[in-house]
C-alpha cells in the first residue's frame, strides 16, 4: 500500500465543542441508542483504522468483544500522537478523545478519511457514550495508556513501558444507561467487517467473539479486493463470465469496479464511497450505468451482433442478472437523499463513465468470447423485456375495458386515504371469507391468494406481469413493479401478509417476499411491509376469558401464571391452531387483526447483500446450499407442523 507522506502535528487539530451534549442527544451523533447504534460504536473506532490503512500506515486490525460485551480494537498503524496540543494543553490523543470533532482533517488533499460520511463522529462520542475508555498507543519507543469515564479523562497520558512497535489500542464498555442493549450481534460484526476488508484490498482484520465457552473468530484478507467481493456475492449463482471484470484506476477519484455476469434474472450493483455503502446510489452509480450501457451497445453495432434495423439495448437489458461492486474515494464527499446515503459530487459521473468506458472497451476486444455469453443473455432480456410491455400494456388495456380494475378477488375498504389503509394479503380462500368478515371495513381491505405461487427467483418480468397470482397482488398495491414502481403510489400504507404459522404459510410468505424484495424493494425499504401473526394456541375454561400464545414460550408463561392463581394444567382446553382457516371472524379480528391488540412484524432490510443472499439460496436454483442453509438455521424453526 502507497503511503502518504504527509506528517500530522497537534497543530492540525481544529477544537470545537464539548461532549456533554452527545450524553444529552445520543442518537444525533450516533444515529439511534438501539443495537443499531451501539454497532456504531465499534464502526466508528474501526474507520479510525481503516484511515490509517488508507494512509498506508496500517496492515491489520484486531476486533474482540469479551465477557460482559468489552470490545478492543488494536491497529498496527503509526499509533495517535502523544505530544501536548498547544490549544487544550493536553496530549493529543487525549485531545481526540475529549474534544469532538476533534480527529483533524489529517492527510488533508492526499487521504481519504473513512470517517466524515455518515455519523463519522469519532472517538470522542464512543468515549462519551462509554462507561470506561482506555486507550493504550505505542509509538516513538513508548507505550502510552489514558482512561475516562463516561468521556471525563481519569487519567490522563501516563508511560507504562518501552517498545518497539507502533500502534493504537481502545478498549470501551457502552454505557448501559444509554444503550436500549449493550448486546452485540456477531455475525452484524463480522458481516461489516468481511466488506470493510473486501473494500480495503491487502488488509488483514480479525474479529473474535470471546463471550462464549466456544469463541468465534473469522479471518479476512482479500488480495483480490472487489475481485473477491464479487466472487463471494456470487457464491450461489450461476456464473456467466467466470472470473470477474475488474477494472481499478488510482487518480483524484480513485475507481474500483468488479463486475461478474449470473443467469439470475435480479440486478445487484452495490456502490461505496469511502466504505460508506451508498444505499441510494449516486453520482458514481450514474456514471457506471451509463458506461456500461455505451460500451455494449457500440460493440454490439462495431461487430454487427446489432444491426441497422435493431435499436439499441437499454440499460436494464444489459444489467439483468449482473453483480457489480463499485467503490470510489471522493476528497470531500457530498450526501444527499433520505438517508444521506446517495453522493451528490458532480465530477464523479464523468470520472467514473471514463473509467469504465476505456477499460471496458479494451476488455471487450481481449475477450470476445465472455462479451458474446453476456451479450446473448442482455439480447434475450431485450427480448423478454419487449414481451413484458406488451404484457403490461394488455393488463392496462384489459382494465380500462372492466368497470373496475381492481381484483375481483379483493374486498377494498371505504377510507380513500392510503396511509390510514391497510391490506392483508391473505393464504386460503377460507382463510380469506373470516377475514373478510372479520375486518374494519373502512381501513382494512382483503385479499384472498390460493394455489401454487409464481417462484420469481426462477422468471422474468413478462410471466409476472401474465401471472394470475402475483397480477392482483400488482394492481392492488398499485404502484408498478420493478423499474415502474411508484412509492407514491401505493394504495395501502401497510402491506400485510397474513399466511399460516406452518411449512406452507413459511413458504408463501418467501415467496411474497422474495417477489417485494425483486420487484418492488422501495416498498421493503419505506417500511410498508408487514407480517401478520396468528396465535399457536388457545386456552380456555368456563368462566375464563380466552388466552391466546403466539409462541411456545407464551404458552409455558401462560401455564405458569394461570398454576399460581390455582388453575392446573388438567382444567384447560388446549386448541392448537393448525391454520387461519379454524379461527372464526371474531377470532381472527381479536388475535391477528385488530390494530390495538394484535402483534405485527415489520419487514426490514437492514442489509440487502445479505438479504440477497438469503433469497438466492432459499428459491434459487442450487439445493446444496439451500440444504446448507436449513439445516443451518433450523434450529431457529419452532413452529414446523409437517
Ligand atoms: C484502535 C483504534 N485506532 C485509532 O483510533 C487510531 C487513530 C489513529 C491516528 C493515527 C494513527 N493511527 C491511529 N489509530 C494518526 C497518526 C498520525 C497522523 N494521523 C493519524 C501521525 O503519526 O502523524 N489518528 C487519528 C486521529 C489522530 N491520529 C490525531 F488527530 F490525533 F492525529
Amino acid at each position: 500500500m502507497e503511503k502518504y507522506e504527509h506528517e500530522y502535528g497537534a497543530e492540525q487539530i481544529q477544537v470545537l465543542e464539548g461532549l456533554e451534549a452527545v450524553r444529552k442527544r445520543p442518537g444525533m451523533y450516533i444515529g439511534s441508542t438501539s443495537v443499531r447504534g451501539l454497532h456504531h460504536m465499534v464502526y466508528e473506532i474501526v474507520d479510525n483504522c481503516v484511515d490509517e490503512a488508507l494512509a498506508g500506515y496500517c496492515t491489520e486490525i484486531n476486533i474482540s468483544i469479551e465477557d460482559g460485551n468489552i470490545v478492543t480494537v488494536e491497529d498496527n498503524g503509526r499509533g495517535i500522537p502523544v505530544e501536548t496540543h498547544p490549544k487544550t494543553g493536553k496530549s493529543t490523543v487525549e485531545t481526540v478523545y475529549t474534544v469532538l470533532h476533534a480527529g483533524g482533517k489529517f492527510g488533508g488533499d492526499s487521504g481519504y478519511k473513512v470517517s466524515g460520511g455518515l455519523h463519522g463522529v469519532g472517538a470522542s462520542v464512543v468515549n462519551a457514550l462509554s462507561e470506561w475508555t482506555e486507550v493504550t498507543v505505542q509509538r516513538e519507543g513508548g507505550i502510552y495508556q489514558l482512561r475516562f469515564e463516561k468521556g471525563k479523562t481519569t487519567q490522563s497520558i501516563k508511560k507504562i513501558g518501552e517498545t518497539k512497535k507502533t500502534g493504537t489500542k481502545v478498549k470501551f464498555l457502552a454505557d448501559s444507561s444509554i444503550f436500549e442493549t449493550t448486546n452485540y450481534e456477531f455475525e452484524t460484526l463480522e458481516n461489516r467487517m468481511r466488506e470493510i476488508a473486501f473494500l480495503t484490498k491487502g488488509l488483514k482484520i480479525v474479529i473474535e467473539d470471546k463471550r462464549e465457552e466456544t469463541p468465534k473468530k473469522s479471518e479476512f484478507c482479500f488480495e483480490g479486493g472487489l475481485k473477491s467481493f464479487v466472487e463471494y456475492l456470487n457464491k450461489n449463482k450461476e456464473k456467466i463470465n467466470k472470473e470477474p471484470i475488474y477494472i481499478e484506476k488510482d487518480g483524484n477519484v480513485p475507481v474500483e469496479i468488479a463486475i461478474q455476469y449470473t443467469t439470475s434474472y435480479s440486478e445487484n450493483i452495490y456502490t461505496f464511497v469511502n466504505n460508506i455503502n451508498t444505499v441510494e446510489g449516486g453520482t458514481h452509480l450514474e456514471g457506471f450505468k451509463r458506461a456500461l450501457t455505451k460500451v455494449f451497445n457500440d460493440y454490439a453495432r462495431s461487430h454487427k451482433i446489432l444491426k441497422e434495423k435493431d435499436s439499441n439495448l437499454q440499460g436494464e437489458d444489459i444489467r439483468e442478472g449482473i453483480t457489480a461492486v463499485v467503490s470510489v474515494k471522493v476528497k470531500e464527499p457530498q450526501f444527499e437523499g433520505q438517508t444521506k446515503t446517495k453522493l451528490g459530487n458532480s465530477e464523479v459521473t464523468g470520472v467514473v463513465f471514463s473509467t469504465v468506458n476505456e477499460v471496458l472497451s479494451t476488455f471487450f476486444e481481449e475477450n470476445p468470447q465472455v462479451v458474446k455469453a453476456i451479450l446473448d443473455k442482455c439480447i434475450s432480456a431485450s427480448r423478454a423485456r419487449e414481451a413484458a410491455r406488451k404484457a403490461r400494456e394488455l393488463v392496462r388495456r384489459k382494465s380500462a375495458l372492466e368497470t373496475t380494475t381492481l381484483p375481483g378477488k379483493l374486498a377494498d375498504c371505504s377510507d380513500k386515504n392510503p396511509m390510514n389503509c391497510e391490506v392483508f394479503i391473505v393464504e386460503g380462500d377460507s382463510a380469506g371469507g373470516s377475514a373478510k368478515q372479520g375486518r374494519d371495513r373502512k381501513i382494512q381491505a382483503i385479499l384472498p391468494l390460493w394455489g401454487k405461487m409464481l417462484n420469481v427467483e426462477k422468471a422474468r418480468a413478462d410471466k409476472i406481469y401474465g401471472n394470475d397470482k402475483l397480477n392482483p397482488v400488482i394492481v392492488a398495491v398499485g404502484a408498478g413493479i420493478g423499474a415502474d414502481f411508484d412509492i407514491t403510489k401505493i394504495r395501502y400504507g401497510k402491506v400485510i401478509i397474513m399466511a399460516d404459522a406452518d411449512v406452507d404459510g413459511a413458504h408463501i410468505r418467501t415467496l411474497l417476499l422474495t417477489f417485494f424484495f425483486r420487484y418492488m424493494r422501495p416498498l421493503i425499504e419505506n417500511g410498508n411491509v408487514y407480517l401478520a401473526q396468528p396465535p399457536l394456541y388457545k386456552l380456555s375454561k368456563k368462566g375464563m376469558d380466552d388466552i391466546y400464545c403466539y409462541t411456545d414460550d407464551d404458552l409455558t408463561k401462560a401455564y405458569k401464571e394461570l398454576e399460581e392463581k390455582g388453575i392446573a394444567r388438567e382444567q384447560l382446553g388446549l386448541q392448537r391452531y393448525k391454520g387461519l382457516g379454524e379461527m372464526n371472524p371474531e377470532q381472527l379480528w381479536e388475535t391477528t387483526m385488530n390494530p390495538e391488540t394484535r402483534i405485527l412484524v415489520k419487514v426490514t432490510m437492514e442489509d440487502a447483500i445479505k438479504a440477497d443472499e438469503i433469497f438466492t439460496v432459499l428459491m434459487g436454483d442450487e439445493v446444496e446450499p439451500r440444504k446448507d442453509f436449513i439445516q443451518k438455521n433450523a434450529k431457529y424453526v419452532k413452529n414446523l407442523d409437517v
